[in-house]
């Protein structure tokens, strides 16, 4: 049975609004109806599906109020959609504030729908620890019909920082193997300048201090003096003049490739050799799923729910956050060692296959969907 669902998640650039968007793309392909409510179009969802619509939220600036009401005019935004397509589900990417405008687009509408709020990390990882914001995400999560976290750890997180009265099932983050998959990007190596003997490290973020990009830059520095390597940093954001300033420092201007935000990522990964990612938090780290389905091992820190993605030793190496000195041996081990590079990116492979494929984890997400609307 094709189910109408709502899916509000925030469009821009970032882990949440990817899973979100393909989501709805790979749900509409399996015959559900599709209604995307957000302030701008996802930028994921390029062209035109016959089962996905988009609903923009208005967001005016009233002379009279201090700040725009988003929130309201959001949860206004749904409610009028919701009554008007008659929504079975409501799927809110966040707890805050989109979990919480659902709710009270509910309490609004003239139609009954289920709300399936699904936790990516911020909300409660960050948000979650000001207290003035907590009760606000414990509404969300206990007025939602169902909760979703995108790893075990964020799920024990959310319990202890939160303290809901509701249980959080974990489903986690999938990749679109239709997208990526390793593709013949050599000519990219050419035009970027890299020779043949060099190994490329790509980091993909958006630059925000959790990240801890200098990291990824000190790790590099010292990969590149034992290897000929180049670093590709993919992304844009608050870190980027902190970044720019070390490169400078350690005088490795002529060896990393700024290449601010892109979207073709599968072809970047494609001419990578391995990938690095020193966050401090992250409750799954997409990124790293991206790149090994691409068959770019990763070399990441040991924090959040990254452990739940990179098998240490086999799929990829864990580090202690902060410990540079460990990534850049670690990495310098396997690009040297082609061989169990080679092991790597297959076990990655499988991985991507069996835990984290589209098709497992959107019947997941179409089965908490089903029992909802069937009364379970
Ligand atoms: O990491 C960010 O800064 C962006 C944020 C987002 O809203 O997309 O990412 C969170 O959700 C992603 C998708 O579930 C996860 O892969 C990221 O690990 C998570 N970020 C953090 O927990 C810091």
């Amino acid at each position: 049975m094709g189910l109408k669902i709502g899916i509000v998640c925030y469009p821009f650039v970032g882990g949440s609004g990817i899973v979100a968007t393909e989501l709805g793309k790979i749900l509409a392909e399996r015959g559900h109806e599709i209604h995307f409510i957000s302030s701008s179009m996802p930028f994921r969802l390029r062209k035109i599906y016959s089962h996905i619509f988009y609903h923009q939220v208005e967001v005016n600036a009233y002379s009279v109020f201090q700040y725009p009401p988003y929130d309201i005019q959001l949860a206004c935004k749904i409610a009028e959609v919701a009554s008007r397509e008659k929504l079975d589900i409501l799927h809110a990417h966040y707890a805050i504030p989109h979990a919480v405008c659902a709710i009270v687009a509910k309490s609004m509408a003239d139609h009954d729908f289920k709300i399936v709020t699904t936790l990516h990390g911020t909300d409660i990882t960050v948000l979650g620890a000001d207290p003035s914001l907590k009760r606000a995400i414990k509404m969300g999560i206990e007025g939602s019909d169902f909760v979703t976290a995108v790893s075990r750890s964020l799920a024990e997180e959310t319990d202890v920082l939160i303290r809901p009265e509701k249980n959080i099932a974990v489903v986690y983050n999938f990749v679109n193997e239709k997208i990526f998959t390793r593709v013949d990007a050599s000519h990219l190596k050419d035009e970027f300048g890299i020779r043949p003997e060099e190994k490329v490290i790509i980091h993909v973020s958006n630059f925000r201090r959790v990240k801890r990009v200098p990291d990824v830059v000190k790790a590099f520095s010292l990969i590149a003096e034992k290897i000929p390597a180049k670093l590709l940093l993919v992304g844009d954001g608050p870190e980027m003049p902190v970044v720019g300033r070390l490169v400078k420092e350690l005088g490795i201007g002529d060896k990393i490739l700024f290449l601010g935000r892109q979207e073709n990522l599968e072809e970047l990964y494609s001419i990578s050799d391995l990938q690095l990612l020193a966050s401090e938090k992250e409750s799954f780290g997409l990124a790293i799923l991206e790149g090994m389905a691409c068959g770019v091992p990763c070399i990441a820190t040991r924090i959040g729910g990254i452990p739940e993605v990179i098998d240490d030793g086999r799929t990829g190496y864990l580090c202690e956050c902060g410990n540079v000195a460990e990534m850049a041996e670690r990495a310098v081990y396997l690009l040297t060692h082609p061989s169990i590079r080679e092991q790597f990116v297959q076990a990655g492979l499988e991985t991507v296959s069996t835990r984290f494929s589209s098709e497992k984890i959107v019947k997941e997400y179409e089965a908490i969907y089903l029992q909802l609307v069937n009364g379970g």
